[in-house]
Order: C-alpha cells, then structure tokens, then sequence
C-alpha cells in the first residue's frame, strides 16, 4: 500500500489527513513498527501521549527502575550496526540509559517527523463504507487512516488505590508508572510506599538510602530473589558483541525469550543435596534463573513449589534480622514463581536499616490519607512524600482506555465483556484492518523479542496485502475460537491459575477486575510463534482479506 494507491473518499466532517497506518504509541513497539512500514512505502503517522519516545522507558522513571532482563538480550536485535554501536554499562540498565538508547533509535531512523508527541488518543471508530479507521485525540482533531496499529503496552495503564482523602495530601504524591521527569529528592524525608510489586521493590531499595525515614504499606508480600547486577567493563561489552547472534538465537528458543530456560530435571529427580545445591547456584547467580531457570516442575507441581518457596523463604529469614519482619516478607498466599518475581538488591536488608518499617495492610488496613499522611486502623503516621506503586490494569486496560468501535458499532469493550479474546494476540474478528502489538494472548516474558516478532508478523501481512492489491484483513471468528481453545488449553495445570495477579487479570483497583481470568497466553514463545508464523504460511486462510 503506497499513500498512491490508499483510497480515500470525502467523509462529512472530514478528519484532517488520511495515513495508511496509524500507529499508536511511541514506545519499543510503536517506533520498530514505524521503521517497517516505511520500509514498506507507507505514509504513517504515530500519536504518543507523552512528550518523547520510550513508552515504559517513559513514564517510569521511580528511582532504582531498571531491567530484569539482561540489557543485550533486550535491545534491538534487528540492527546488526546499531548492537555494534550501542554498549550496556551494566547487565540490567537503569531506566535513564534505556530511555537513551530508544532515543537513540528514534535519532537514528528519524523517527521524530513522523510522531505527534502530547496526543493522547481517545477513540477509533472503523468506517464501514470508506474502510478506513477514524482516530480522535484528545484534543479533538481527528485523523484517518487504513490500518490502525495499537502500540500500547501491556503495563501501561497506571491504577490507583481510592483511599478517601487523597486528593487533600498536602505533601508530595507520585505513582511509579508515572513518574514526573524532575528529580524527586528523598534526602531527609519522610516516605511511603504503597505496594510491593516490581516496581515497589525497586523504588524502596533506593528510597531506604536517603530518605530520613520510609514505610513500606504491603498488602501481599511477593518472593523476591537476588537480581546480581553488575558493571559491564568494555573488554566484556566487546565480548558480548561477538555472541549477539548466538544470545538472540538462544532468546529465540528458550520458552519466554530470556536467556534462562527451564532444567530438563523434575525437582524430586535428584537427591536433596543435589536439589539444595542446585537451587543455591540458582540464588547466587544473575537474573531470573530462579525463575524460569528452575527445575521443570517448579510452576505446575505443588510439591516442588513447596521446595523452592521453602528454599527461598529460609533465605528471606536468614537476610532480615527481625524474625517477626522476616515472616511478614514471605509469602503465604501462594507459592514461589507463581507471581511475577521481583529481583531484588539488598532489597531484604533494607529492612534492617533503622529508618525502614513494614506496615502489613491486611492486619492493619490503610484507612484514609490525611493531610498531613496516612491512618491505618491502628497508627496515624506523617509523610512527606506518598509513592504509590500499585501497579497497572495489565494487558487490557490500555485497550479500555481508548473507545475502540469496529465493524456494525460494535465497541471492543463490549466486545471484551466476557472476557478478552484475539487471534495470536493481535487481530480480533469484528476489528478488520486493525492490529495489536502486545494485545491479550500474545506472548510476553522478555518483551522486546515479542515485540520484534510481531512487528515482523503484522509486517508479512501488510506486505501480502500489498502485493495482493488487497486493502481488507479481518480475523475469522473460528480462527479466533480455535487459538482461545489453545490458550485456554495451555493454561490447565499451572500454579499460577490459581493466584490473584495481574498476570490472572486481577486488579482490585479496577471496577470488573476481581475475578481471576486466563489474561495471557502462558505457552512457549516457540509455540506461539509456530502458530502465528502457520497463519502467515497458509496464506492467512484464517483471516478474511479483500
Ligand atoms: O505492579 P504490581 P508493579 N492497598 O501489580 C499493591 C512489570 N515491571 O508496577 O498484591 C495496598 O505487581 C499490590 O498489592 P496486592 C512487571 O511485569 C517490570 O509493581 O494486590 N496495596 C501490589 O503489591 C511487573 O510484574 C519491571 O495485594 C495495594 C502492588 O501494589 C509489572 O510491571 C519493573 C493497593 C502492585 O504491584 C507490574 O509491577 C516494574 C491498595 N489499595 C514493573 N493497590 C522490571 O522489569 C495495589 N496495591 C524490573
């Protein structure tokens, strides 16, 4: 589809230009879908809420936010020159370096001409006659387009408690998914963290430095283990250049695109000494080996989730000095690595310091923000500075920020009332010509390795479309029906089906969200990507095209 060939017909209140492709958001996955369809010849135009590129890299910017992905099985894999330009400083970058280098990209590709920044989508309607997709922003202004490609993040739509009297917080009040982008200065203040997800565990390790005093308000402990960053000296950074085509392939293969990949080993297979020192080599080395490098059978038998939540919960004792706090850190709810695992530095000791306190919420409820801090059922505390880090409405809640209509007025919300559904993630039937980039069930784990092969999907079928002279794909009804069976299917027998999370769709935040669903596609990447990639070889039979 070349901006020649794209038909347009005058519509009544005509929007302001007609693209091929509206893409919207300008994080990893907006800005490499951009530099494809260019490739493709496609005029394209990319509305961004903020006000720079990065997405996640954007809007938190908490202190201490940082991958837990190794940084060079993270980057662009599909720039061989810019993998030989760019060096990590250190094996899991810090937020300002990653933010950097999608800057970098954006420079790179010059990206920028073609991204209007501060426009915040609020709706896209498919007009049935003229084909083509409506996009309204905020402002009002409305542009149109032929495809419409949804770039907006899988944890990107901030939540907030709604505890009474927050609006009257006469201190400072942040939440961590968006974060302000001048320093927030801790030194000497009073401090509270709300929650205790990934990113709470990351704010408290920095905030416990500098803050004169910080409380931790936990609702549900997580287990947390030992990230083991480290500086990456230039000799290794040269090291890790030569073997980027070996760590990519290996990313491909493993079952969610880390470099860790699950031990053939059932955890019972060995003998105790040879589990304990296994699980112990496990601890002590970097990333999330623990967790997706672990015997087997951690995540799907109980027994062997037992061991490794007894094994780790042993090591939370043995790190946090006050038995009464050590035991209000571990878990009870539900068993190891079947939440996301927050990796962690110091972050037990923190508790040791003299100026760290642990408020549990659930023996002692939050019950309104005052003026001046925080009342629980028991205490009055006074703060200076609030943190809220409690989370996101995961994987759908960006999509029901954003009033999606597709074919006969039908509203993807309603659409999504039983539930979301898709095909691979990223067509939905009754949304033709419209494609998702992380939607619901597509695969996740180390984000940019999905990214970059949906990217390249949605890329194949715009490119069949137009050596096809077709301008129409829409998901068969029973094509979506078949792939929901298989995610549902893969789903039976995990640990985690059985824990509140956003990963089960929970979000006691969210009006809608209190019931645990099959939010996510919990199979392999390879399986997955067999799957999509059958689609495309079958000649999209599962899709209809015109
Ligand atoms: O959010 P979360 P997150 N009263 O939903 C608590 C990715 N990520 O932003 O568990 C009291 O995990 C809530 O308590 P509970 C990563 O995939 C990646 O931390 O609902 N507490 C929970 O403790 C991650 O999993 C990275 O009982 C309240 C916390 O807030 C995902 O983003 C870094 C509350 C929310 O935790 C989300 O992580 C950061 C209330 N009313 C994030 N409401 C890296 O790669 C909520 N909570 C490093």
């Amino acid at each position: 589809m070349t901006p020649a060939t794209l038909q347009t017909s005058p519509v009544t209140g005509a929007a302001s230009a007609t693209w091929d492709a509206i893409i919207i958001g300008a994080g990893m996955s907006g800005l490499y879908q951009q530099i494809r369809l260019r490739e493709l010849g496609m005029k394209v135009r990319v509305f961004e809420a903020g006000t720079g590129v990065g997405g996640t890299w954007y809007w938190n910017r908490y202190p201490g936010c940082r991958f837990d992905s190794e940084s060079y099985s993270y980057g662009f894999s599909f720039d061989k020159e810019l993998l030989q330009e760019w060096s990590w400083s250190e094996h899991f970058a810090p937020q300002p370096e990653t933010e950097r280098y999608l800057n970098l990209v954006a420079d790179k590709y010059d990206l920028r001409r073609d991204i209007q920044f501060s426009a915040r989508v609020k709706a896209a309607r498919w007009d049935e006659v003229d084909r083509l997709w409506t996009v309204t922003l905020d402002s009002g202004s409305r542009h149109r387009s032929r495809f419409l490609i949804t770039a907006i993040g899988a944890l990107s739509a901030p939540t907030m408690p709604d505890f009474p009297g927050m609006d009257a917080f006469e201190g400072e009040a942040y939440h961590t998914g968006l974060w302000p982008k001048t320093p927030v200065d801790f030194t000497g203040k009073r401090v509270a963290v709300i929650g205790t997800g990934a990113s709470g565990v990351q704010t408290i390790q920095e905030v416990a430095k500098a803050a004169a005093q910080l409380t931790v308000f936990q609702r549900t402990p997580n287990w947390c283990a030992p990230l083991h960053n480290g500086r990456i000296p230039p000799e290794e950074m040269a090291a890790i250049r030569a073997r980027y085509d070996e760590i990519f392939r290996r990313c491909d293969e493993t079952f969610s695109c880390f470099l860790h990949t699950p031990d053939p080993r059932n955890t019972f297979d060995v003998s105790a000494e040879e589990r304990e020192a296994f699980l112990e080599k496990l601890y002590s080395e970097r990333g999330f080996g623990i967790w997706v490098g672990n015997f087997k059978d951690i995540l799907t038998n109980r027994a062997a989730n037992e061991e490794i939540s007894r094994f780790v919960a042993d090591k939370i004792r043995q790190r946090v000095k006050d038995p009464k706090v050590a035991e209000l850190l571990i878990p009870k709810n539900h068993g190891f690595g079947t939440r996301r695992v927050p990796l962690e530095t110091r972050y037990y000791e923190c508790y040791n310091q003299p100026n760290v306190a642990l408020v549990d919420t659930r023996a002692t409820p939050i019950e309104r923000i005052t003026p001046t801090g925080i009342r629980t059922s028991d205490a009055e505390y006074g703060f200076d500075i609030i943190v809220y880090a409690t989370g996101f409405d995961a994987l759908r809640g960006a999509f029901d920020r954003i009033d999606f209509t597709g074919r006969d007025g039908v509203a993807l919300k309603e659409k999504w009332q039983g539930g979301a559904t898709s095909l691979v993630g990223m067509l939905q039937d009754g949304f033709p010509n419209m494609f998702m980039l992380l939607g619901p069930h597509t695969a996740l784990g180390n984000i940019p390795r999905s990214i970059e092969f949906n990217v390249d999907w949605v890329t194949r079928l715009l490119r069949h479309l137009q050596e096809n002279s077709l301008t129409y794909a829409e998901a068969r009804p029973d094509a979506v029906a078949r792939w929901m069976d298989h995610v549902m299917e893969v789903a039976q027998g995990l640990l985690s089906m059985e824990v509140d999370s956003w990963m089960t769709g929970v979000n006691r935040n969210v009006a809608g969200r209190q019931t645990r669903v099959v939010a996510r596609y919990t199979g392999s990447a390879p399986t997955y990507r067999a799957w999509a990639n059958g689609i495309a070889d079958r000649g999209y039979a599962e899709l209809v095209l015109a």
